[in-house]
């Protein structure tokens, strides 16, 4: 069990790309599971490898564990499915659809973004066995979002000018803000 640090914007590790995943171990096998306590406990409903800082294409979806429970015990009994993706690519996408995202490296904000409606995916499991997956829905626009990650992208790149320049504004702005405030601290 460990909870990963996670990197937010506009920390330059979430703009390099991941490479793929050629050893299938229990090095691996860490990874996945320190990346499942990181994402529940955040508690969010996806994660891509490079958000703590690892350049592998590994991505971890739940989008059955309600991150709005009240406590970690009511989100539990909600439900979870936890999936790995592993060295995932998308081999087809049909329609469209507007989606309100999150993203834990982008922590506080929630934009309207158009991704495909549904989409076939090739993936391997953490036994570097082949699978692939048709799906649609909430599972859909999250394998979009962490497959970005993974291509050193943001749901924000996404925007218009206009909303990505507020975004990244207030974000640097309370970044500035922390550090001044640590600074002042240090000085006491
Ligand atoms: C990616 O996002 C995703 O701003 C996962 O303050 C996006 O788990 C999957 C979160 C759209 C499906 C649809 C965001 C938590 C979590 C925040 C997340 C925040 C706290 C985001
Ligand atoms: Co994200």
């Amino acid at each position: 069990m460990a909870i990963l640090e996670i990197l937010t914007f506009p920390n330059p590790v979430l703009r390099q790309k991941a490479l793929p995943v050629v050893d299938f171990n229990t090095a691996l096998e860490k990874i996945v599971s320190d990346m499942f306590d990181t994402m529940y406990d955040a508690p969010g409903v996806g994660l891509a490898a490079n958000q703590v800082g690892i350049l592998q294409h590994v991505a971890v979806i739940d989008v059955d564990y309600d991150v709005e429970g009240e406590d970690e015990k009511s989100r539990k009994l909600a439900g979870k499915n936890p999936r790995i993706f592993v060295n995932a690519e998308i081999l087809e996408r049909t329609g469209s659809v507007l989606f309100k995202e999150g993203c834990l490296s982008v922590p506080g904000f929630s934009e309207q973004v158009k991704r495909s409606e549904k989409i076939r995916v090739r993936f391997r499991d953490l036994q570097g066995k082949n699978h692939e997956l048709e799906t649609e829905g909430l599972l859909a626009v999250a394998l979009q979002h962490e497959l970005d990650h993974l291509e050193g992208r943001l749901f924000i790149d996404r925007l218009s000018e206009v909303k990505r320049g507020l975004i990244k504004n207030k974000l640097l702005k309370h970044r500035h803000e922390s550090f001044e405030r640590s600074r002042f601290r240090v000085e006491l």
